[in-house]
């Protein structure tokens, strides 16, 4: 731990006696000083000083990317939340802007490079220093250095966390000053899948679960917006697809689209989407009938009709011009090909390419994969495609993990790229699932060689849509996914250490109120009577 000691300067006797009065305190009692950051960053230091953080706070931008709309907007963000209280107690706040009584007035933020470009492995490092600047005798400073708008994003949600709001002195304090932090993220890999299908999600609660992730450090939306219940999406090519969706209302427009891919790169979040094929596609044959087998075998798709794939490649088409992200999930699971076996034109095809139904699944993924490639994608599949013809796939292909926590080791064992879902720990729609066996799942686990290692992207968390619409998801993502967000952001040796009931609940507690603050339902993490004890 740093220590600084403050050299003590010359104050006005007058600004000593106003800021009494104003109640302005320079220490603050033992338990006020708790200070919670979620996700761990890598290093930090601290001290012992209590800093006020001015509701004028100013932005001084530098950098190549200083200048960024992207570094602006979340400052605004950002500001806003930190003062939500304190806005409310504007008559006070006049009082004391007449006078310089606050420690921290600027926020500085140097962005070195101004490639805006959000991609898997985009640098998300940061600096943050806050300190009290004795130079200035009053003005004290936060500086936030990054390589990318990214990091600086990362680090704005840092320097949020440590402010906190003192209701004895309606005041914003950072509590340990001066703090040196940094941080960068474990995996690049962070995700929540939201599922679209099931359940319709209004473009603003979409928005608003972007918004959370952010304050957890998650980077990617893993959008599984169509399955076999429903096909929200508007597809241009194919205008009739979305009469699949459960009405004209519950529906995403490809101005929707836009607007959630856009809104989730201010905030340094991916957004990947899926169209699951060849099972969990139902729904595409409510406006295109000839996709399905026949009208009793209406999944998976037809794999005998070329125009199965014309669909496939013109939906990837249109959605290429709204999703940025390089990775592209084709889905590929839970494929059931019996009622191929049983429709008398996909038998017929079958003996005559003398193939297996299972060759017939394969033949299926592997043009699918094409098309995404094609595109210049990086394909993802669910892991039954990798369990099935590991072999065939293409090396490209990202193999996504849930069924249990075996299939990275092996996947990675012959060089594929891999995420880690486990559905044991990571699916948050098995809601009996507890914080701490989320927190404790290890994404390397049975990977000991280094460059292994390196090919576990990170992992997701995957909030299925059966049982969550509007009215619950939130409550059910948080405060779970905060426990997977850490493993996935903080270094293994920080948080694997120690009893996580004394290093990790009371602040994951901390976490889960300040969410509730930022106006997310998050749900309670434990029963309160099984709370830590007082330390
Ligand atoms: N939908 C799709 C689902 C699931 C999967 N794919 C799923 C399976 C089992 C559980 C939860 C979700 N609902 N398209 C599996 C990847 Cl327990």
């Amino acid at each position: 731990m740093l220590l600084h000691y403050r050299k003590t300067h010359f104050i006005c006797f007058f600004f000593l006696c106003l800021s009494q009065a104003l109640g302005i305190k320079s220490i603050p009692k033992a338990d006020e000083s708790l200070t919670y950051l979620w996700p761990l960053p890598s290093r930090f230091t601290f001290g012992n000083q209590t800093l006020s953080v001015d509701p004028g706070l100013s932005l001084a931008s530098g950098g190549n990317g200083g200048g960024s709309a992207i570094v602006k907007a979340a400052f605004d963000r950002y500001k806003a939340i930190i003062f939500k209280h304190s806005s409310q107690y504007s008559a006070l706040r006049k009082l004391r802007e007449s006078v310089s009584v606050y420690e921290i007035s600027k926020l500085s933020i140097t962005v070195h490079s101004d490639n805006e470009e959000l991609q898997l492995g985009v640098d998300e490092s940061y600096t943050l220093l806050v300190n009290k600047d004795d130079r200035q005798s009053i003005t004290g400073d936060v500086l936030i250095e990054a390589s990318t708008v990214y990091g600086a994003l990362r680090g704005l949600e840092t320097f949020s966390q440590l402010c906190s709001f003192d209701y004895a002195t309606k005041t914003v304090q950072i509590y340990k000053a001066p703090w040196y932090i940094r941080d960068k993220p474990r995996f690049a890999y962070r995700g929540l899948l939201l599922d679209t299908s099931r359940h319709y999600f209004p473009i603003d609660v979409i928005k608003q679960i972007i918004e959370s992730m952010s304050y957890a450090k998650l980077n990617v939306l893993h959008w599984h917006i169509i399955d076999e219940q429903s096909f929200p999406l508007e597809v241009p090519s194919y205008p009739n697809l979305w009469k699949g969706s459960y009405s004209k209302w519950e529906r995403y427009t490809v101005e929707d689209s836009y607007e959630i891919v856009n809104f989730a790169k201010m905030r340094g979040i991916n957004v990947m989407a899926e169209v699951d094929v060849p099972g969990h596609a139902e729904s595409w044959g409510i406006g295109y009938p000839d996709l399905w087998p026949s009208s009793s075998c209406r999944e998976p798709l037809d794999v005998t009709n070329n125009s199965t794939f014309d669909v496939i490649s013109g939906i990837l088409t249109d959605m290429r011009k709204i999703f940025p992200f390089e990775l592209f999930h084709l889905g590929g699971d839970e494929v059931n090909t019996d009622c191929w076996k049983n429709t008398q034109h996909v038998k017929e095809w079958l003996d005559r390419q003398n193939m297996t139904t299972k060759d017939a699944y394969q033949y299926f993924v592997l043009k699918a994969q094409e098309i995404a490639i094609s595109k210049n994608w990086t394909p993802v599949n669910w892991e039954e495609t990798f369990n099935t013809f590991a072999t065939k796939l293409n090396p490209k292909t990202v193999v996504h993990n849930w069924l249990g926590p075996g299939v990275c080791p092996k996947a990675v064992a012959k060089g594929f790229r891999c995420i880690f879902s486990n559905q044991g720990v990571w699916y948050l729609d098995h809601v009996d699932v507890p914080w701490d066996d989320v927190y404790t799942a290890e994404p390397l686990e049975g990977i000991h060689n280094a460059s292994e290692q390196k090919l576990v992207l990170g992992g997701e968390v995957c909030m299925w849509g059966e049982k969550v619409d509007t009215s619950n998801v939130q409550q059910t993502i948080w405060p779970r996914a905060a426990a997977a967000a850490e493993r996935l952001w903080s270094q293994s040796k920080l948080i694997s250490k120690g009893n996580i009931t004394l290093t990790a609940l009371p602040r994951l507690q901390h976490f889960r109120c300040l969410l509730n603050g930022r106006g997310v339902q998050a749900a309670p993490v434990t029963n309160a009577y099984a709370r830590s004890p007082p330390t």
